[in-house]
Protein backbone atom coordinates (compact mmCIF):
# COMPACT_ATOMS: atom_id res chain seq x y z
CA UNK A 1 0.00 0.00 0.00
CA UNK A 2 2.49 2.23 0.37
CA UNK A 3 5.95 1.01 -1.27
CA UNK A 4 4.09 0.10 -4.88
CA UNK A 5 1.84 3.50 -4.74
CA UNK A 6 3.23 6.69 -7.27
CA UNK A 7 5.84 8.35 -5.14
CA UNK A 8 4.76 11.83 -7.05
CA UNK A 9 1.29 11.84 -5.63
CA UNK A 10 1.61 13.40 -1.62
CA UNK A 11 1.06 10.78 0.28
CA UNK A 12 -1.99 12.03 2.40
CA UNK A 13 -2.61 11.34 6.31
CA UNK A 14 -5.74 12.26 7.71
CA UNK A 15 -7.28 12.33 11.75
CA UNK A 16 -10.78 13.40 12.53
CA UNK A 17 -11.66 17.05 12.54
CA UNK A 18 -12.42 17.50 16.28
CA UNK A 19 -15.85 18.89 17.93
CA UNK A 20 -14.82 22.03 19.87
CA UNK A 21 -17.56 21.44 22.40
CA UNK A 22 -15.55 21.44 24.77
CA UNK A 23 -11.42 21.31 25.86
CA UNK A 24 -9.41 18.49 24.27
CA UNK A 25 -8.73 15.45 26.09
CA UNK A 26 -6.01 13.00 25.92
CA UNK A 27 -7.95 10.71 23.14
CA UNK A 28 -7.65 13.58 21.22
CA UNK A 29 -3.96 13.60 21.80
CA UNK A 30 -3.75 9.97 21.16
CA UNK A 31 -5.12 10.42 17.64
CA UNK A 32 -3.26 12.91 16.26
CA UNK A 33 0.24 11.74 18.12
CA UNK A 34 -0.91 8.22 15.77
CA UNK A 35 -1.14 10.47 12.75
CA UNK A 36 1.94 11.68 13.71
CA UNK A 37 3.73 9.00 13.90
CA UNK A 38 2.75 8.14 10.75
CA UNK A 39 3.68 11.23 9.36
CA UNK A 40 7.20 11.49 10.36
CA UNK A 41 7.93 7.58 9.83
CA UNK A 42 6.65 8.06 6.03
CA UNK A 43 8.79 11.32 6.03
CA UNK A 44 11.88 9.45 7.38
CA UNK A 45 11.62 6.54 4.62
CA UNK A 46 10.32 8.69 1.63
CA UNK A 47 12.80 11.97 2.08
CA UNK A 48 11.59 13.09 -1.39
CA UNK A 49 7.70 12.02 -1.22
CA UNK A 50 5.56 15.01 -0.14
CA UNK A 51 3.60 14.53 3.03
CA UNK A 52 0.15 16.17 3.81
CA UNK A 53 -0.70 15.47 7.27
CA UNK A 54 -4.34 17.10 7.80
CA UNK A 55 -5.94 17.98 11.43
CA UNK A 56 -8.52 20.79 12.37
CA UNK A 57 -12.14 21.14 13.99
CA UNK A 58 -15.52 20.18 13.23
CA UNK A 59 -17.68 23.41 13.75
CA UNK A 60 -20.98 23.06 13.04
CA UNK A 61 -24.70 21.10 13.82
CA UNK A 62 -26.75 21.05 17.07
CA UNK A 63 -23.92 19.67 19.46
CA UNK A 64 -21.79 23.15 18.96
CA UNK A 65 -24.55 25.34 18.98
CA UNK A 66 -26.19 23.95 22.70
CA UNK A 67 -22.78 24.26 23.78
CA UNK A 68 -22.26 28.01 22.89
CA UNK A 69 -25.16 28.94 24.02
CA UNK A 70 -24.91 27.31 27.20
CA UNK A 71 -21.03 28.84 27.64
CA UNK A 72 -22.60 32.03 27.21
CA UNK A 73 -20.76 33.88 24.71
CA UNK A 74 -23.09 36.89 23.01
CA UNK A 75 -21.92 38.75 20.41
CA UNK A 76 -22.81 42.74 20.60
CA UNK A 77 -26.30 42.50 19.59
CA UNK A 78 -26.75 39.72 22.36
CA UNK A 79 -27.20 36.95 19.88
CA UNK A 80 -25.27 33.41 20.96
CA UNK A 81 -21.65 34.25 19.39
CA UNK A 82 -21.05 30.60 18.05
CA UNK A 83 -18.37 31.38 15.92
CA UNK A 84 -16.52 33.25 18.57
CA UNK A 85 -17.25 30.35 20.47
CA UNK A 86 -15.30 28.17 18.36
CA UNK A 87 -12.66 30.54 17.24
CA UNK A 88 -11.67 30.13 20.46
CA UNK A 89 -11.66 26.09 21.23
CA UNK A 90 -10.53 25.55 17.81
CA UNK A 91 -7.29 27.59 19.07
CA UNK A 92 -7.26 25.21 21.94
CA UNK A 93 -7.29 22.40 19.57
CA UNK A 94 -4.31 23.55 17.36
CA UNK A 95 -2.36 24.39 20.54
CA UNK A 96 -2.78 21.15 21.77
CA UNK A 97 -0.99 20.53 18.29
CA UNK A 98 1.72 22.69 18.27
CA UNK A 99 2.86 21.61 21.68
CA UNK A 100 2.46 18.13 21.29
CA UNK A 101 4.98 18.98 18.03
CA UNK A 102 1.98 17.21 15.67
CA UNK A 103 3.62 17.70 12.30
CA UNK A 104 0.76 18.81 10.35
CA UNK A 105 0.48 20.34 7.42
CA UNK A 106 -3.20 21.97 7.41
CA UNK A 107 -5.36 22.69 9.96
CA UNK A 108 -8.96 22.67 8.73
CA UNK A 109 -12.02 24.05 10.06
CA UNK A 110 -15.61 23.40 8.83
CA UNK A 111 -15.89 27.18 9.08
CA UNK A 112 -13.44 28.34 6.59
CA UNK A 113 -15.04 29.35 3.21
CA UNK A 114 -13.20 27.21 0.75
CA UNK A 115 -15.05 24.35 3.02
CA UNK A 116 -18.40 25.95 2.20
CA UNK A 117 -17.59 26.09 -1.85
CA UNK A 118 -16.57 22.12 -1.12
CA UNK A 119 -19.67 20.83 0.43
CA UNK A 120 -22.07 23.11 -2.16
CA UNK A 121 -20.08 21.73 -5.06
CA UNK A 122 -21.17 18.13 -3.72
CA UNK A 123 -24.39 18.92 -2.77
CA UNK A 124 -25.28 20.27 -6.23
CA UNK A 125 -23.43 17.04 -8.09
CA UNK A 126 -25.24 14.76 -5.78
CA UNK A 127 -28.36 16.12 -6.32
CA UNK A 128 -28.12 16.06 -10.14
CA UNK A 129 -27.05 12.99 -10.48
CA UNK A 130 -30.32 11.32 -8.37
CA UNK A 131 -28.50 10.59 -5.43
CA UNK A 132 -30.47 13.28 -3.46
CA UNK A 133 -34.19 12.85 -2.32
CA UNK A 134 -36.84 14.35 0.19
CA UNK A 135 -38.65 12.43 2.56
CA UNK A 136 -40.65 12.05 5.95
CA UNK A 137 -38.06 10.88 8.63
CA UNK A 138 -38.27 9.20 11.74
CA UNK A 139 -35.85 8.39 14.10
CA UNK A 140 -34.11 8.95 17.34
CA UNK A 141 -31.73 11.76 17.29
CA UNK A 142 -28.49 11.99 19.43
CA UNK A 143 -27.16 15.55 19.87
CA UNK A 144 -23.88 13.79 21.35
CA UNK A 145 -23.14 11.32 18.69
CA UNK A 146 -25.05 13.75 15.64
CA UNK A 147 -26.61 10.89 14.07
CA UNK A 148 -30.13 9.34 13.95
CA UNK A 149 -30.93 5.43 14.72
CA UNK A 150 -33.25 3.00 14.55
CA UNK A 151 -35.87 1.97 16.97
CA UNK A 152 -34.02 -1.37 17.51
CA UNK A 153 -30.64 0.50 18.26
CA UNK A 154 -32.56 1.95 20.99
CA UNK A 155 -33.56 1.30 24.50
CA UNK A 156 -35.40 2.72 27.41
CA UNK A 157 -33.75 3.43 30.88
CA UNK A 158 -35.80 2.68 34.23
CA UNK A 159 -36.00 6.36 34.53
CA UNK A 160 -37.97 6.53 30.73
CA UNK A 161 -35.47 8.44 29.09
CA UNK A 162 -34.07 6.92 25.87
CA UNK A 163 -30.39 5.87 24.78
CA UNK A 164 -28.29 5.20 21.82
CA UNK A 165 -27.53 0.81 22.87
CA UNK A 166 -24.22 1.27 20.97
CA UNK A 167 -22.94 4.52 22.75
CA UNK A 168 -25.24 5.18 25.83
CA UNK A 169 -25.57 8.68 24.63
CA UNK A 170 -29.85 9.94 25.15
CA UNK A 171 -31.72 10.02 21.95
CA UNK A 172 -35.17 12.54 21.00
CA UNK A 173 -37.38 11.21 19.11
CA UNK A 174 -38.06 14.00 16.25
CA UNK A 175 -39.72 13.21 13.01
CA UNK A 176 -39.12 15.92 10.13
CA UNK A 177 -39.22 16.61 6.63
CA UNK A 178 -35.24 15.99 5.31
CA UNK A 179 -33.23 15.75 2.39
CA UNK A 180 -32.18 12.11 1.95
CA UNK A 181 -29.00 10.25 0.93
CA UNK A 182 -29.31 6.92 -1.23
CA UNK A 183 -26.33 5.83 0.83
CA UNK A 184 -28.47 2.26 0.12
CA UNK A 185 -27.54 2.14 -3.29
CA UNK A 186 -24.28 1.62 -2.38
CA UNK A 187 -24.39 -1.24 -0.44
CA UNK A 188 -23.11 -3.99 -2.77
CA UNK A 189 -20.55 -1.75 -4.25
CA UNK A 190 -19.05 -1.14 -0.87
CA UNK A 191 -19.50 -5.20 0.47
CA UNK A 192 -17.02 -5.71 -2.37
CA UNK A 193 -14.62 -2.99 -1.50
CA UNK A 194 -14.02 -4.62 2.00
CA UNK A 195 -14.73 -8.30 0.93
CA UNK A 196 -12.38 -8.28 -2.00
CA UNK A 197 -9.10 -10.10 -1.69
CA UNK A 198 -6.35 -7.85 -0.82
CA UNK A 199 -2.81 -8.43 0.78
CA UNK A 200 -4.27 -6.27 3.12
CA UNK A 201 -7.52 -5.40 4.60
CA UNK A 202 -8.78 -1.62 3.78
CA UNK A 203 -9.65 -1.31 7.34
CA UNK A 204 -7.00 -2.08 9.81
CA UNK A 205 -6.66 -3.99 12.39
CA UNK A 206 -8.74 -6.48 10.15
CA UNK A 207 -11.02 -6.71 12.91
CA UNK A 208 -12.89 -3.45 12.10
CA UNK A 209 -12.94 -4.39 8.66
CA UNK A 210 -15.11 -7.51 9.40
CA UNK A 211 -17.56 -4.55 11.96
CA UNK A 212 -17.69 -2.79 8.26
CA UNK A 213 -18.61 -5.71 6.72
CA UNK A 214 -21.41 -6.35 9.54
CA UNK A 215 -23.06 -3.35 9.00
CA UNK A 216 -23.78 -3.57 5.56
CA UNK A 217 -24.92 -7.42 6.07
CA UNK A 218 -28.69 -7.70 5.35
CA UNK A 219 -31.63 -6.61 8.20
CA UNK A 220 -30.76 -8.37 11.50
CA UNK A 221 -33.49 -7.32 14.53
CA UNK A 222 -30.46 -4.96 16.01
CA UNK A 223 -29.09 -3.70 13.00
CA UNK A 224 -31.03 -2.33 10.00
CA UNK A 225 -28.81 -3.35 7.56
CA UNK A 226 -28.07 0.09 5.07
CA UNK A 227 -30.72 2.34 5.21
CA UNK A 228 -30.76 5.60 3.14
CA UNK A 229 -29.48 8.69 5.41
CA UNK A 230 -31.27 12.16 6.56
CA UNK A 231 -28.75 14.86 5.23
CA UNK A 232 -30.35 17.78 6.18
CA UNK A 233 -32.38 19.22 9.44
CA UNK A 234 -35.24 21.48 9.39
CA UNK A 235 -33.70 25.43 10.24
CA UNK A 236 -36.12 25.38 12.59
CA UNK A 237 -34.11 22.67 14.54
CA UNK A 238 -30.75 23.60 13.37
CA UNK A 239 -29.74 26.99 12.98
CA UNK A 240 -25.46 26.87 12.93
CA UNK A 241 -24.30 25.18 9.66
CA UNK A 242 -24.12 25.23 6.06
CA UNK A 243 -27.23 26.13 4.07
CA UNK A 244 -28.68 23.47 1.93
CA UNK A 245 -27.81 25.12 -1.56
CA UNK A 246 -31.15 26.54 -3.23
CA UNK A 247 -33.37 25.40 -0.27
CA UNK A 248 -32.42 28.00 2.85
CA UNK A 249 -35.12 25.99 5.09
CA UNK A 250 -32.84 23.67 5.63
CA UNK A 251 -29.03 23.30 7.30
CA UNK A 252 -26.98 20.40 6.02
CA UNK A 253 -26.09 17.40 8.23
CA UNK A 254 -23.28 17.97 9.98
CA UNK A 255 -21.34 14.40 9.29
CA UNK A 256 -22.58 14.91 5.76
CA UNK A 257 -20.49 18.49 5.82
CA UNK A 258 -17.43 17.02 8.11
CA UNK A 259 -16.78 14.42 6.09
CA UNK A 260 -15.95 16.44 3.35
CA UNK A 261 -13.05 17.63 5.23
CA UNK A 262 -10.74 15.50 4.04
CA UNK A 263 -11.38 16.64 -0.14
CA UNK A 264 -11.82 20.22 0.59
CA UNK A 265 -8.77 20.50 2.92
CA UNK A 266 -6.49 19.55 0.00
CA UNK A 267 -8.23 21.51 -2.39
CA UNK A 268 -11.44 20.33 -3.44
CA UNK A 269 -13.13 21.14 -5.62
CA UNK A 270 -9.61 20.81 -8.16
CA UNK A 271 -8.91 22.40 -11.38
CA UNK A 272 -7.03 19.43 -12.25
CA UNK A 273 -6.23 15.26 -11.26
CA UNK A 274 -6.65 14.96 -6.91
CA UNK A 275 -3.76 13.03 -7.12
CA UNK A 276 -1.83 15.82 -7.91
CA UNK A 277 -3.66 17.34 -4.55
CA UNK A 278 -3.05 14.17 -2.50
CA UNK A 279 -6.23 12.54 -2.87
CA UNK A 280 -7.44 9.84 -2.19
CA UNK A 281 -6.03 9.98 1.51
CA UNK A 282 -3.41 7.49 1.83
CA UNK A 283 -4.08 6.96 5.79
CA UNK A 284 -7.01 7.99 7.46
CA UNK A 285 -6.78 7.62 10.86
CA UNK A 286 -9.85 7.70 13.67
CA UNK A 287 -11.74 6.45 16.92
CA UNK A 288 -13.89 3.21 16.57
CA UNK A 289 -16.51 5.35 17.87
CA UNK A 290 -17.12 6.84 14.25
CA UNK A 291 -16.17 4.03 11.78
CA UNK A 292 -19.29 3.74 10.24
CA UNK A 293 -19.36 7.56 9.27
CA UNK A 294 -15.55 6.90 7.72
CA UNK A 295 -15.78 3.48 6.13
CA UNK A 296 -19.60 3.89 4.29
CA UNK A 297 -20.83 7.22 4.62
CA UNK A 298 -17.82 8.70 2.68
CA UNK A 299 -16.84 6.47 0.69
CA UNK A 300 -20.94 6.14 -0.42
CA UNK A 301 -20.97 10.06 -1.13
CA UNK A 302 -17.56 9.70 -3.13
CA UNK A 303 -18.89 6.67 -5.35
CA UNK A 304 -21.83 9.14 -5.72
CA UNK A 305 -19.58 12.01 -6.52
CA UNK A 306 -17.84 10.38 -9.16
CA UNK A 307 -19.24 7.56 -10.51
CA UNK A 308 -22.34 6.45 -12.56
CA UNK A 309 -25.54 8.28 -11.81
CA UNK A 310 -28.23 6.88 -9.66
CA UNK A 311 -29.98 6.13 -12.72
CA UNK A 312 -27.49 4.23 -14.13
CA UNK A 313 -26.18 2.74 -10.78
CA UNK A 314 -28.93 -0.13 -10.47
CA UNK A 315 -27.73 -1.83 -13.68
CA UNK A 316 -23.84 -1.38 -12.73
CA UNK A 317 -22.28 -4.23 -11.06
CA UNK A 318 -20.74 -3.31 -7.70
CA UNK A 319 -16.66 -3.74 -9.06
CA UNK A 320 -18.01 -1.79 -12.27
CA UNK A 321 -19.39 0.70 -9.43
CA UNK A 322 -15.75 1.12 -8.05
CA UNK A 323 -13.81 1.02 -11.42
CA UNK A 324 -15.80 4.10 -12.54
CA UNK A 325 -15.50 6.33 -9.56
CA UNK A 326 -13.23 8.93 -10.64
CA UNK A 327 -12.49 10.34 -7.06
CA UNK A 328 -10.43 6.99 -5.51
CA UNK A 329 -11.55 5.82 -2.17
CA UNK A 330 -9.56 6.34 1.06
CA UNK A 331 -6.81 3.41 1.04
CA UNK A 332 -6.61 2.69 4.59
CA UNK A 333 -8.60 3.54 7.69
CA UNK A 334 -7.06 2.82 10.81
CA UNK A 335 -9.02 2.12 13.28
CA UNK A 336 -8.15 2.59 17.27
CA UNK A 337 -9.97 1.33 20.17
CA UNK A 338 -10.72 3.96 23.15
CA UNK A 339 -9.25 4.98 26.20
CA UNK A 340 -11.08 4.60 29.22
CA UNK A 341 -10.70 6.08 32.78
CA UNK A 342 -11.27 3.42 35.32
CA UNK A 343 -12.52 1.51 32.30
CA UNK A 344 -14.83 3.90 31.26
CA UNK A 345 -14.44 5.70 28.08
CA UNK A 346 -12.79 8.77 28.63
CA UNK A 347 -15.52 11.65 27.11
CA UNK A 348 -15.84 15.20 27.02
CA UNK A 349 -20.09 14.81 27.68
CA UNK A 350 -19.22 12.34 30.31
CA UNK A 351 -16.55 14.79 31.48
CA UNK A 352 -14.28 11.88 32.69
CA UNK A 353 -11.33 13.26 31.23
CA UNK A 354 -7.15 13.79 31.57
CA UNK A 355 -5.96 16.76 30.51
CA UNK A 356 -2.94 16.25 27.86
CA UNK A 357 -1.65 20.15 28.06
CA UNK A 358 -1.21 19.38 31.77
CA UNK A 359 -0.05 15.70 31.29
CA UNK A 360 2.94 16.89 28.80
CA UNK A 361 3.92 19.44 31.21
CA UNK A 362 4.23 17.31 34.65
CA UNK A 363 5.78 14.31 32.12
CA UNK A 364 7.29 15.98 29.46
CA UNK A 365 5.88 16.25 25.61
CA UNK A 366 8.13 12.66 24.45
CA UNK A 367 7.22 10.88 27.59
CA UNK A 368 3.69 11.11 26.58
CA UNK A 369 3.65 10.61 23.19
CA UNK A 370 5.85 7.37 24.02
CA UNK A 371 3.03 6.18 26.24
CA UNK A 372 0.44 6.75 24.02
CA UNK A 373 1.80 4.85 20.85
CA UNK A 374 3.74 2.34 23.33
CA UNK A 375 0.56 1.60 25.04
CA UNK A 376 -1.85 2.44 22.62
CA UNK A 377 0.08 0.85 19.31
CA UNK A 378 -2.32 -1.94 19.14
CA UNK A 379 -5.35 -0.37 18.60
CA UNK A 380 -7.53 -3.37 19.36
CA UNK A 381 -8.68 -3.14 22.33
CA UNK A 382 -9.43 -0.17 25.00
CA UNK A 383 -6.88 0.73 27.25
CA UNK A 384 -7.17 2.05 30.82
CA UNK A 385 -4.97 5.44 31.38
CA UNK A 386 -2.50 5.42 34.65
CA UNK A 387 -0.65 7.97 35.76
CA UNK A 388 1.62 5.68 37.16
CA UNK A 389 2.13 3.46 34.06
CA UNK A 390 3.10 6.35 32.15
CA UNK A 391 5.55 7.19 34.76
CA UNK A 392 6.99 3.84 34.80
CA UNK A 393 7.46 3.43 31.07
CA UNK A 394 9.27 6.96 31.63
CA UNK A 395 11.49 5.41 33.98
CA UNK A 396 12.36 2.74 31.31
CA UNK A 397 12.98 4.93 28.46
CA UNK A 398 14.95 6.73 30.61
CA UNK A 399 17.32 3.99 31.63
CA UNK A 400 17.65 2.07 28.24
CA UNK A 401 18.37 5.22 26.72
CA UNK A 402 19.79 8.21 28.30
CA UNK A 403 21.26 6.07 31.29
CA UNK A 404 22.81 4.43 29.29
CA UNK A 405 24.21 6.78 27.01
CA UNK A 406 26.05 8.22 29.98
CA UNK A 407 27.30 4.61 31.13
CA UNK A 408 28.84 3.86 27.51
CA UNK A 409 30.69 7.56 26.88
CA UNK A 410 31.98 8.20 30.13
CA UNK A 411 35.05 9.94 30.50
CA UNK A 412 37.05 6.77 32.07
CA UNK A 413 35.38 4.50 28.94
CA UNK A 414 36.72 7.21 26.76
CA UNK A 415 39.91 7.05 27.68
CA UNK A 416 40.06 3.54 27.85
CA UNK A 417 38.93 3.12 24.26
CA UNK A 418 41.25 5.09 23.50
CA UNK A 419 43.77 3.07 24.23
CA UNK A 420 42.19 -0.26 23.17
CA UNK A 421 42.13 1.60 20.07
CA UNK A 422 45.35 2.08 19.29
CA UNK A 423 46.36 -1.55 20.34
CA UNK A 424 44.05 -3.06 17.16
CA UNK A 425 46.92 -3.54 14.43
CA UNK A 426 44.63 -5.16 12.80
CA UNK A 427 41.71 -3.43 12.33
CA UNK A 428 39.87 -5.30 14.71
CA UNK A 429 37.14 -6.88 12.26
CA UNK A 430 36.50 -10.14 14.50
CA UNK A 431 34.24 -9.28 17.93
CA UNK A 432 36.51 -10.35 20.99
CA UNK A 433 33.62 -10.31 22.90
CA UNK A 434 30.68 -12.35 21.53
CA UNK A 435 27.45 -9.95 23.26
CA UNK A 436 29.22 -7.25 21.36
CA UNK A 437 28.68 -8.95 18.07
CA UNK A 438 25.43 -10.10 19.18
CA UNK A 439 24.31 -6.70 19.77
CA UNK A 440 25.79 -5.34 16.55
CA UNK A 441 23.88 -7.54 14.71
CA UNK A 442 20.15 -6.92 16.40
CA UNK A 443 21.50 -3.29 16.00
CA UNK A 444 22.15 -3.06 12.44
CA UNK A 445 18.98 -5.58 11.92
CA UNK A 446 16.67 -3.19 13.94
CA UNK A 447 15.82 -0.62 10.74
CA UNK A 448 14.65 -3.23 8.61
CA UNK A 449 12.41 -4.94 11.79
CA UNK A 450 10.96 -1.44 12.61
CA UNK A 451 10.16 -0.70 8.82
CA UNK A 452 8.36 -4.55 8.68
CA UNK A 453 5.94 -3.22 11.69
CA UNK A 454 5.43 0.19 10.75
CA UNK A 455 4.36 -0.84 7.20
CA UNK A 456 2.00 -3.25 9.00
CA UNK A 457 1.10 -0.65 10.99
CA UNK A 458 2.11 -2.85 14.12
CA UNK A 459 3.73 0.46 15.63
CA UNK A 460 3.27 -1.03 19.20
CA UNK A 461 5.48 -3.53 17.91
CA UNK A 462 7.93 -1.12 16.32
CA UNK A 463 8.70 -0.01 19.81
CA UNK A 464 9.01 -3.07 21.09
CA UNK A 465 11.60 -3.95 18.65
CA UNK A 466 13.48 -1.23 19.57
CA UNK A 467 12.99 -1.72 23.14
CA UNK A 468 14.60 -5.05 22.79
CA UNK A 469 17.96 -4.17 21.61
CA UNK A 470 17.87 -1.24 24.22
CA UNK A 471 17.73 -4.27 26.91
CA UNK A 472 20.43 -6.03 25.27
CA UNK A 473 22.52 -3.52 24.61
CA UNK A 474 22.32 -2.38 28.41
CA UNK A 475 22.63 -6.31 29.55
CA UNK A 476 25.65 -6.10 27.02
CA UNK A 477 27.29 -3.36 28.88
CA UNK A 478 26.65 -4.59 32.45
CA UNK A 479 27.89 -7.98 31.82
CA UNK A 480 31.01 -6.50 30.09
CA UNK A 481 31.91 -4.25 32.79
CA UNK A 482 33.94 -1.57 30.31
CA UNK A 483 34.55 0.42 33.55
CA UNK A 484 36.34 -2.12 35.22
CA UNK A 485 40.34 -1.74 35.14
CA UNK A 486 40.10 -5.75 34.44
CA UNK A 487 38.88 -4.98 30.89
CA UNK A 488 40.85 -5.44 27.90
CA UNK A 489 40.60 -2.03 26.25
CA UNK A 490 40.21 -3.39 22.87
CA UNK A 491 37.10 -4.52 24.69
CA UNK A 492 36.12 -1.55 26.11
CA UNK A 493 36.75 0.04 22.34
CA UNK A 494 34.64 -2.36 20.86
CA UNK A 495 31.75 -1.89 23.50
CA UNK A 496 31.76 1.93 23.06
CA UNK A 497 31.67 1.59 19.44
CA UNK A 498 28.91 -0.90 19.55
CA UNK A 499 27.06 1.23 22.26
CA UNK A 500 27.36 4.67 20.44
CA UNK A 501 26.00 2.95 17.42
CA UNK A 502 23.18 1.30 18.57
CA UNK A 503 22.31 4.71 19.93
CA UNK A 504 22.51 6.24 16.43
CA UNK A 505 20.22 3.26 15.31
CA UNK A 506 17.59 3.41 18.48
CA UNK A 507 17.58 7.08 17.69
CA UNK A 508 16.83 7.57 14.04
CA UNK A 509 14.05 4.78 14.62
CA UNK A 510 12.79 6.93 17.47
CA UNK A 511 12.20 9.89 15.66
CA UNK A 512 8.62 9.39 14.72
CA UNK A 513 7.65 8.74 17.93
CA UNK A 514 10.17 11.54 19.97
CA UNK A 515 11.10 13.65 17.97
CA UNK A 516 13.09 16.18 20.10
CA UNK A 517 14.62 13.11 22.04
CA UNK A 518 16.03 11.49 19.21
CA UNK A 519 17.43 15.11 18.21
CA UNK A 520 18.86 15.61 21.35
CA UNK A 521 20.35 12.41 21.10
CA UNK A 522 21.73 12.06 17.65
CA UNK A 523 23.27 15.32 18.33
CA UNK A 524 24.84 14.51 21.35
CA UNK A 525 26.40 11.48 19.06
CA UNK A 526 27.89 14.54 16.79
CA UNK A 527 26.38 12.69 13.75
CA UNK A 528 26.34 14.39 10.48
CA UNK A 529 22.72 14.32 8.58
CA UNK A 530 24.14 11.59 6.44
CA UNK A 531 24.28 9.70 9.06
CA UNK A 532 20.66 10.27 10.53
CA UNK A 533 19.30 9.34 7.78
CA UNK A 534 16.53 6.15 7.34
CA UNK A 535 18.56 5.38 4.23
CA UNK A 536 22.03 5.14 6.21
CA UNK A 537 20.81 2.78 8.94
CA UNK A 538 18.75 0.52 7.24
CA UNK A 539 22.02 0.06 5.03
CA UNK A 540 24.14 -0.81 7.92
CA UNK A 541 21.82 -4.65 7.78
CA UNK A 542 24.64 -7.12 6.65
CA UNK A 543 27.50 -4.29 6.86
CA UNK A 544 31.12 -5.59 8.02
CA UNK A 545 31.92 -4.01 11.98
CA UNK A 546 35.27 -2.49 9.92
CA UNK A 547 33.54 0.17 8.20
CA UNK A 548 31.54 0.59 11.35
CA UNK A 549 34.26 1.37 13.50
CA UNK A 550 35.09 5.54 13.59
CA UNK A 551 32.63 7.18 15.98
CA UNK A 552 32.89 10.84 16.89
CA UNK A 553 33.75 12.28 20.06
CA UNK A 554 29.79 12.17 22.28
CA UNK A 555 28.77 15.81 23.66
CA UNK A 556 26.81 15.27 26.46
CA UNK A 557 23.87 17.13 27.24
O1 LIG B 1 -16.39 12.55 16.35
N1 LIG B 1 -9.94 7.33 23.28
O2 LIG B 1 -15.31 14.49 16.95
P1 LIG B 1 -14.90 14.21 18.47
C1 LIG B 1 -9.35 7.43 22.08
N2 LIG B 1 -16.21 15.71 14.85
N3 LIG B 1 -9.66 8.33 21.16
C2 LIG B 1 -10.64 9.19 21.45
C3 LIG B 1 -11.32 9.14 22.67
C4 LIG B 1 -10.93 8.17 23.62
N4 LIG B 1 -11.50 8.06 24.80
N5 LIG B 1 -12.25 10.12 22.67
C5 LIG B 1 -12.12 10.76 21.47
C6 LIG B 1 -16.03 13.68 16.12
N6 LIG B 1 -11.16 10.20 20.74
C7 LIG B 1 -16.30 14.32 14.78
C8 LIG B 1 -15.32 13.77 13.76
S1 LIG B 1 -14.35 13.62 11.26
C9 LIG B 1 -14.89 14.11 9.74
C10 LIG B 1 -15.54 14.25 12.37
C11 LIG B 1 -10.72 10.62 19.40
O3 LIG B 1 -14.41 15.49 18.98
C12 LIG B 1 -10.96 9.52 18.38
O4 LIG B 1 -10.15 9.76 17.28
O5 LIG B 1 -16.02 13.54 19.17
C13 LIG B 1 -12.41 9.75 18.04
O6 LIG B 1 -12.79 9.12 16.84
C14 LIG B 1 -12.44 11.25 17.95
O7 LIG B 1 -11.55 11.68 19.00
C15 LIG B 1 -13.82 11.85 18.17
O8 LIG B 1 -13.68 13.23 18.34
Amino acid sequence: WSSTSDPSKPYYITTPIFYPNAKPHIGHLYTLVLGDVLARYRRLVEPQREVKFLVGTDEHGLKIQQAAAKSGKTREDGAVDVQGFCDELSEVFKNLSKSANISYTTFARTTQDRHLVAVEHVWRTLNEKGFIYKGEYEGWYSVTDECFYTTPQVTETTDGTHISKETGSTVEWSKEYNYMFRLSAFRDALVHHYSSNKDVTTVFPSQYNSVVLGMLSPASTDEPGLVDISISRPRSRLTWGITVPEDPEHTVYVWFDALLIYLSGVGYPWSGAGAQAGWPADMQIIGKDILRFHAIYLPAILLALSGPKYSELVATPPSKVLEAASIGLPKRLLTHAHWTVSQAKMSKSVGNVVDPIHSMETYGVDIVRYYLARVGGRFRDDVDWSFEQLENHSKQLQSLLGNYLLRVASARITASAAVGRDQLQDGGEAFLHSLNEELFQAATKLPGKVQSSMEALEVADALVEVLDVLKLANKAVTDIAPWSKACDPRVVYETRQTALLTLRVAGVCLKPFVPETSERLLEALGLSEAEKTWESVLALDGSERKKEREVKAVRLF
